[in-house]
């Protein structure tokens, strides 16, 4: 069976959220902070010496890094599950999207975190208010691409579900707020939430434990 690394509520929520949308075999096990150990006494950094999640191991052991990748690949297993369409043009537009989540929002809004980032996080903020107000123009229906939900929406849903660790209003945004409602609604998502411990909510967005 494939196994997926991740942590409680990081970016590897995205990728959990794939397989359960897709119904998935795969191994959901959480490596601890700090440790880098797995609830078997694995020790993660000899799967990924950069020590961060996602991590998917394919079945035949191959080791798939970076979240992208990793929503593509389980995408493509199930092509029937829709998530990332063969349309030659809807997937140079999911692979952009892909990647503008990844460098524009989900970095700099990770780097926010950090409290040695203190004096950098007007900057980051600034930052990721101005793509917010880019991606909420990019709705081409319910969701990023049209009508149907891909690994792109299922990416950015899990970096606004950091806004309200951030201080950052989604209210600002109504489409943004209004996705997240809908995509927060899914059972998969909700499933994958309360299976990372996030099933509270606040304003129907959903937050993570204090
Ligand atoms: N380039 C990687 C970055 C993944 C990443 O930033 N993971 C964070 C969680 S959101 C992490 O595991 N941080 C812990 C660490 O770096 O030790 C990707 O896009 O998959």
């Amino acid at each position: 069976m494939m196994k997926l690394y991740i942590h409680q509520a990081a970016c590897s929520l995205s990728p959990h959220i794939v397989a359960r949308e897709l119904e998935l075999d795969v191994h959901i096990i959480e490596v601890e902070r700090g440790t880098h150990k797995t609830p078997d006494g694995e020790d993660f950094l000899a799967i990924n010496p950069n020590g961060y999640v996602p991590v998917l191991v394919l079945d035949d052991g191959e080791i798939l890094m970076e979240g992208p990748a990793i929503v593509q690949h389980l995408a493509d297993m199930k092509p029937t599950g829709g998530l990332a369409p063969r349309d030659a043009h809807e997937r140079r537009r999911i692979q952009s999207l892909l990647n503008f989540v990844a460098t524009e929002l989900h970095k700099p809004m990770a780097q926010m975190f950090y409290p040695d980032y203190a004096a950098v996080k007007d900057v980051l903020r600034n930052h990721v208010t101005a793509r917010l107000d880019w991606i909420s123009a990019q709705f081409a229906g319910d969701f990023l691409i049209g009508d149907r939900l891909s690994v792109a929406d299922i990416y950015l849903f899990v970096c606004l579900n950091w806004s309200s660790w951030l201080n950052i209003d989604l209210s600002r945004w109504p489409r943004l707020e209004a996705f997240m409602r809908q995509v927060g609604a899914r059972p998969a998502v909700r499933e994958a939430l309360k299976a990372e411990g996030l099933a509270h909510r606040a304003n129907g967005i959903f937050f993570a434990p204090a």
